[in-house]
Formats: C-alpha cells, sequence, structure tokens
C-alpha cells in the first residue's frame, strides 16, 4: 500500500502485480507495460508458506532491458541476490532520504500534481484471448467513484473500521482496501495471508480484536469458511459488524444465508456488490440498510448507471422466461466516471473489446436475470473466462501454458461447477509423447501451468483424449465439453455439426 501511495505522489503509473504470479507471467507484463522500476519483497508470507519473491522477480528480470532499479523491502529476510546498480534495499534508501532531510531540514515534498485524465494505474486482467490486457484507470474518475460507491454502498460512517479481506493485487484490493477508504478518510484494515491460516478463524480474530465494522469478502471464502462449521466462531466477539459485503462471483443462497445468521446474526445488511476490473468501482449493488437485500442477488444499479440486457444480436430482450424474469447479455448504456480508458498500449483492443460486441454499448462479458422491480442477478460469465476462488482466468491461457509442454498436442480448457471455489477448471488434453504414465504426465502439466502462469491458473482435472469434438470448420466444440465437464450429458444440445461424433462418446465415458 505505501508503494502504491508513493506513486500516486510522484504521478508514477502503478503496476500492481499479484505475488502468486510466475516469473513468465511477471516478465509478460513488465515488457507490455514498459515498466522501468520495481518494487518488492524479499519474500512474503502466504499460509504456511514462504514466497520468494525476489528470487521470482530476478528470474522474470532475465533478459530484461527496461528496468532500471529493483527497490526491496525486507520482510522475511531469506536470502536474496542483490545485483550491483540495479538493486537496492528499501530501508538504505530510506535511511538516505532521512538523512538528508536532517541535514537540510526539508520536510516539504509536494504531490505531483495530475490532470484528470493522466492514468493513476495499469492492473492487468485476463480476457477472452491468451494475452491479458492491461486495464487502465485516471485519476479523477476512479477515485470518484471508488469513493462515492465506498462511502454509499457501505454506508460508511467516520470512525468505522473497514476490513476487505481482498489482495492488493487485484482490482478488489486497489478500489476498497487502497483508494475508496482512503480517500473518504477511513480506516483500512489489511492482512496478509490467507483466511484458514493458522486456522479457520483468523477473520473472526481479526473482527474480534480490531472491532471491525464493516467485513467485505468473497463468497468462495465465504464457503471455504463454512466447511469448518461453527467452531472457528466460538469465544469470537463479532458485535462490532454493522455491514458485510461480498464480491468477485455469484453468491450461492446457502453461502448467503450462512453469512447472514452466523457472522452477521441477521443484524447486519449484506451488499451483493458487482462490479469488474474494467469498471472501477461497484456498478450494482445494494445500499446498505437503505434498498433491500435478496439473497444471491446483487440488485439494483448505482445511481446513474444504466444497464440493459441483450440477445446474442444486441437487442434489448422484453421476454420474460417462466419464473416471469428477463434474461441477458449485461451491457452498460453511457460511461460512469471510473470506465476503463483503454487497455495499455493497445486502444483498439479496448475498443473491440468492450464496445465493439453490441453497438453503443459496453459489453460486460457477463449474463444476468432482472426481475419485475429491476434488481440484477449476476449468472456468471458468458464468453471464455473462468472465475476460480474469485481470480479470474483465460481458458485460452490456460490451454496457451499446457500446450507448452512437450508432450501436449493440442488441449481444451473449460470450466465446471466446483462446492468451494465456485468454477473449477476441467482440462481436456491430447498427449502424444512417451515420457511417464498418466500420472506423471499430469503432474508434468500442472508444473508446466505454474511455470508458465502460476498456481492459481492448475486445472484440477485432466482428462487425456484421442481428439476434440470440432466442427467442420476445425473449431473446437466448447459448448459440448463444457456439458461433459459439468456431468449434463443428457442434452448435449445440437451435434449437427461434428465433424467425428466418436470423439464425443469417448470423451463422455473418460469422464473424470
Ligand atoms: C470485482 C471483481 C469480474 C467478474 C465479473 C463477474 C464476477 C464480480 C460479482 C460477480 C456475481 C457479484 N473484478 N463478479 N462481482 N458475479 N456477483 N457480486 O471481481 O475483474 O476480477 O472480475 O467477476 O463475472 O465479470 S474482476
Amino acid at each position: 500500500m505505501y508503494a502504491v501511495l508513493g506513486c500516486a505522489r510522484i504521478g508514477a503509473i502503478h503496476s500492481v502485480i499479484f505475488g502468486g504470479f510466475s516469473a513468465q507471467s511477471i516478465a509478460d507484463r513488465l515488457y507490455d507495460a514498459n515498466a522501468e522500476f520495481i518494487i518488492t519483497c524479499d519474500g512474503a508470507y502466504r499460509g504456511g508458506k514462504d514466497i520468494p519473491l525476489k528470487s521470482v522477480i530476478d528470474d522474470a528480470l532475465i533478459g530484461n532491458r527496461q528496468i532500471k532499479k529493483v527497490i526491496v523491502y525486507t520482510r522475511t529476510r531469506i536470502p536474496v541476490s542483490m545485483i550491483k546498480g540495479r538493486d537496492v534495499w528499501w530501508e538504505d534508501e530510506m535511511d538516505i532520504a532521512e538523512e538528508q532531510v536532517e541535514k537540510n531540514g526539508v520536510v516539504s515534498f509536494p504531490a505531483e500534481e495530475m490532470d484528470a485524465e493522466d492514468p493513476l494505474f495499469i492492473l492487468y486482467t485476463s480476457g477472452s484471448t491468451g494475452k491479458p490486457k492491461g486495464v487502465v484507470h485516471s485519476c479523477a474518475g476512479y477515485m470518484l467513484w471508488t469513493t462515492y460507491t465506498f462511502v454509499n454502498v457501505f454506508q460508511y460512517q467516520p470512525g468505522d473500521i473497514h476490513f476487505c479481506t481482498a489482495d492488493i493485487g487485484w482490482i478488489t484490493g486497489h478500489s476498497y482496501i487502497v483508494y475508496g477508504p482512503l480517500c473518504a478518510g477511513a480506516t483500512s484494515l489489511m492482512f496478509e495471508g490467507i483466511p484458514t491460516w493458522p486456522d479457520a478463524g483468523r477473520f473472526w480474530d481479526i473482527i474480534d480484536k480490531h472491532k471491525v465494522n464493516i467485513l467485505y469478502t468473497a463468497p468462495t471464502a465465504i464457503r471455504s469458511l463454512m466447511g469448518f462449521g461453527l467452531e472457528p466462531l466460538k469465544g469470537k466477539d463479532l458485535s462490532s459488524l454493522k455491514i458485510l459485503g461480498t464480491v468477485g462471483e455469484p453468491i450461492n443462497e446457502e453461502a448467503w444465508h450462512w453469512y447472514d445468521d452466523h457472522i452477521g446474526k441477521n443484524k447486519c445488511p449484506i451488499v451483493d456488490t458487482w462490479w469488474q476490473t474494467e469498471t472501477g468501482g461497484c456498478l450494482i449493488s445494494n445500499l446498505a440498510g437503505i434498498t433491500p437485500a435478496k439473497a444471491s442477488w446483487a440488485t439494483l444499479p448505482m445511481p446513474g448507471v444504466q444497464p440493459v440486457l441483450v440477445d446474442e444480436n444486441g437487442k434489448e430482450v422484453t421476454e420474460k422466461d417462466e419464473h416471469g424474469l428477463l434474461k441477458g447479455n449485461l451491457c452498460i448504456q453511457s460511461p460512469w466516471p471510473s470506465i476503463i480508458r483503454t487497455t495499455w498500449g493497445d486502444h483498439e483492443r479496448c475498443r473491440t473489446n468492450y464496445f465493439a460486441t453490441y453497438e453503443n454499448l459496453y459489453f460486460t462479458g457477463d449474463g444476468a436475470l432482472k426481475d419485475e422491480h429491476g434488481n440484477y442477478r449476476i449468472t456468471g460469465r458468458v464468453d471464455d473466462v473462468l472465475n476460480v476462488s474469485g481470480h479470474r482466468i483465460g481458458t485460452a491461457e490456460v490451454e496457451n501454458a499446457i500446450n507448452m509442454h512437450a508432450g501436449v498436442v493440442e488441449s481444451a480448457v473449460v470450466g465446471y461447477p466446483h462446492d468451494i471455489k465456485g468454477q473449477g477448471i476441467y482440462a481436456y488434453v491430447i498427449y502424444n509423447g512417451h515420457h511417464g504414465d498418466d500420472e506423471l504426465r499430469r503432474k508434468d502439466i500442472l508444473q508446466t501451468v505454474t511455470r508458465i502462469i502460476g498456481p492459481i491458473a492448475k486445472p484440477d482435472k485432466i482428462q487425456f483424449v484421442s481428439g476434440l469434438p470440432k466442427t467442420r470448420s476445425g473449431k473446437i466444440m466448447r459448448r459440448i465439453l463444457r456439458k461433459i465437464a459439468e456431468g449434463e450429458t443428457s442434452s448435449l444440445g445440437d451435434t449437427s455439426t461434428l465433424l467425428d461424433p466418436a470423439v464425443v462418446e469417448e470423451i463422455m465415458h473418460g469422464k473424470l
């Protein structure tokens, strides 16, 4: 957070990279962003694990000629190799700055004045293509909307302690740990680690100890903690809580009610906030205690936001289904202050990705339902983007990583419902090597994905197949693969365009 704020103060564009990414993913981002400076730690703690951050950075910098300086903050004291002329310790630099102050008595360090539309940061996020996009947000619009939504959605009152459990490496951390709360003058509480370490009472201990008033977390965390039962809650005083929030993926009703009953004790409004890296801040959410909550519904758009549901031709849907609901692809009709400004280095890509699918609309990539009161329920992505434990991962990215493995001929990746993660990653792989047996090959593929992207993109299931269902024009029929992975084999839909129907039989037989 200090590094992010430091950049903002001097007018430097920051691009935070989640600590779980591989050296390769970091190298790609550094190159794409034309980065010149890196701020990192020697290591970091994540659950019981020590992550060797600086060593990963060193790997990412092999062959890199853009980076001028690497600033290293001491955190875990693991040995690191500091390269002369390039790497400096954060603490040493701070000492030098302090000596200057002592000598010259200089204490004034004015913030750089920025234009409203100057870029504030780049944050890489996955889309339906193999290459993550650098989403650019601007100084004024982004800070305005994150502050406005923070104050109104959570009904923030001066003095409230706000605890958002996200990682700074994702947009939720940027908007609702750093910028929104701090611009509103709130106390923002952050923690290093995972919800289940050293035990599943970590969140409840933090809430008890620091008298947290607002808790903002993700359905995947709620579901994982639900799995530990009520034992970890015993003896924890959660009475300071006033407001609960959820974000990142659709919340199922069971998790919503557990959150309401056992964490909020039926006294705290739950806000279900729908938004994206590209939207900067919340676009659809109830306002805590002001507009009604509805389990697993994000409910109403924020003031000024104009959603619309369209069919595949971009026509507004008007016909209700058997439950009296409208169903369609979620678009937004006019801009809002923190709308994505560009994708770094490729403005055309921004246009085609978000504004060209349907004329005059911003397309979110999500599907949604709408009831007669105007409430929205987000059903999930309708493109080739997965949401695994609230992490956005493109199927094409995972396929590219799997295909890097020497024995792999071709692969297809789809999502399937997963009790805790929301979605799991299912990979169908055509393998043509001689090395090892299926188990070893699976492990080799997982190792490859970890190397190329990072552990978050590891498939949960890998099924070896002799072919993939393709159309006569050579397109993989993902719809069929998705159905098989979901275990919904009774209705595979239209298979008449399939090149080789026998492949589908084989895949269904071998399902994991
Ligand atoms: C904030 C964030 C964006 C995608 C988005 C949705 C899904 C986010 C909700 C949700 C249902 C919600 N940014 N999503 N919030 N789905 N209900 N309240 O997560 O760029 O990482 O992901 O996340 O599919 O398109 S993100």
